[in-house]
């Protein structure tokens, strides 16, 4: 982060202070929307899963914060700060979980599905390591068509097993793809810890196996999360080197919202990470540079409405077209591939989800 001061259009006011303060406004805001959407849930407003990223937030918006515009993101299923940290619009995301039209990917996606191409944020993904294909086949396009741009790929430590993870590093590191894939180490994959999980289990020097660059940071430092980040990125953009980024953190809630998280961890264990509390450093530091107790309330206060507007448009926004729930799925011209998918096919399907010419 830069440590300049604005001398010019503001005397004696830190353009570091106004940053800092900013992040803090953008890590309450993550924390407050999971905070809210648990309660929308519970009201059965939301369907579907939901997974909530709360204790993770320094290292989601340290990470994307390192991003240029032009980098692309890709992203597991514990999505949603991403995609406000990426500048998705609160109420964007909040309609989303609704399944509302007005949800950054039209209310077809959901929780697990975010997507705003506008952003390059391509997903939200939820099967476990599914992610890690398309993102390093987005570094392949990348580098294909000469770009200065690289992939950051979030995935969480319940994905170093699958063959997906082994195929896609593998390709990396051989191909020399302009990628960071971004390792969030929560402890969990859903009830199973990492000690239990994974033979190696400082999962950073797996990168070893594929001749690839891996380190590991503190997730609930922003800054040092932001550095390494954005270090990495700019030697994949430039030099077409891959990296691994493992990034310690905590989730204080359950695996998702029907999960109550104690079943394979204790209170006291909750409690001793929560000392490191990202948003409770962050907040520190700030009183230590100057900042004001009103300060922080006027923040609090502007991030209490902006969530209860996104409650708000998400509740007014109309259900989508069931007509067009296929809508960019299906390729042009593939119509008569999936033909049999139609009502009245020998499959018998029963209710009409393509629009009329769809795929021709
Ligand atoms: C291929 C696949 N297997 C199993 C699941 C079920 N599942 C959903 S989340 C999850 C745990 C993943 O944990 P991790 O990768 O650490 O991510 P985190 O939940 O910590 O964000 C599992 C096993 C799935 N979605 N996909």
């Amino acid at each position: 982060m830069s440590s300049a001061t604005d001398s010019t259009s503001k005397p004696g006011v830190s353009v570091e202070r106004e940053q800092r303060l900013a992040s803090y406004e953008q890590l309450l805001t993550i924390r407050q929307f999971e905070t809210e959407a648990e309660r929308q849930y519970k009201a059965a407003r939301i369907g579907g899963y939901c997974h909530l990223s709360s204790g993770q937030e320094a290292t989601t918006l340290g990470a994307v914060s390192a991003m240029s515009e032009d980098d692309l993101l890709v992203t597991g299923y514990r999505c949603h700060g991403f995609a406000i940290a990426r500048g998705v619009p609160c109420e964007r995301v909040m309609a989303e979980l609704f399944g509302r039209r007005d949800g950054c990917a039209g209310g077809r996606g959901g929780s697990m599905h975010l997507f705003d191409l506008s952003r390059r944020f391509y997903g939200g993904w939820g099967i476990v390591g599914g992610q890690l294909p398309l993102a390093t086949g987005l570094a392949l396009a990348l580098k294909r068509q000469g770009r200065a741009a690289a992939v950051l790929c979030e995935l969480g430590d319940g994905a170093v097993n699958i063959g997906a993870w082994h195929e896609s590093l593998n390709l990396a590191s051989l191909w020399r793809l302009p990628i960071v894939y971004l390792l969030i180490n929560n402890d969990f994959g859903m009830g199973t810890s990492v000690e239990r999980a994974s033979a190696e289990p400082a999962l950073y020097r797996r990168a070893a196996a594929f001749r690839m660059h891996g380190e590991r940071v503190d997730g609930n430092d922003l800054d040092r999360v932001a550095q390494a980040t954005g270090r990495l990125l700019a030697r994949a953009r430039e030099e077409r080197l891959p990296a691994l980024l493992e990034a310690l953190t905590y989730r204080y809630r359950g695996h998702s919202v029907a999960d109550a998280g104690l079943a394979y961890r204790t209170r006291e264990e909750i409690a001793a990470h929560l000392k490191a509390d990202p948003l409770e450093r962050f907040r520190s530091m700030l009183l230590g540079i100057g900042v004001s107790e009103q300060e922080l309330q006027a923040v609090a206060e502007r991030v209490q409405q902006r969530i209860a507007s996104a409650v708000s448009v998400a509740e007014q926004s109309p259900e989508p077209d069931v007509a067009g729930l296929a809508r960019g799925v299906y390729a042009p011209g593939s119509a008569k591939q999936f033909a049999r998918m139609l009502p009245g096919s020998a499959f018998g399907e029963r209710e009409l989800v393509f629009e009329s010419g769809l795929g021709e």
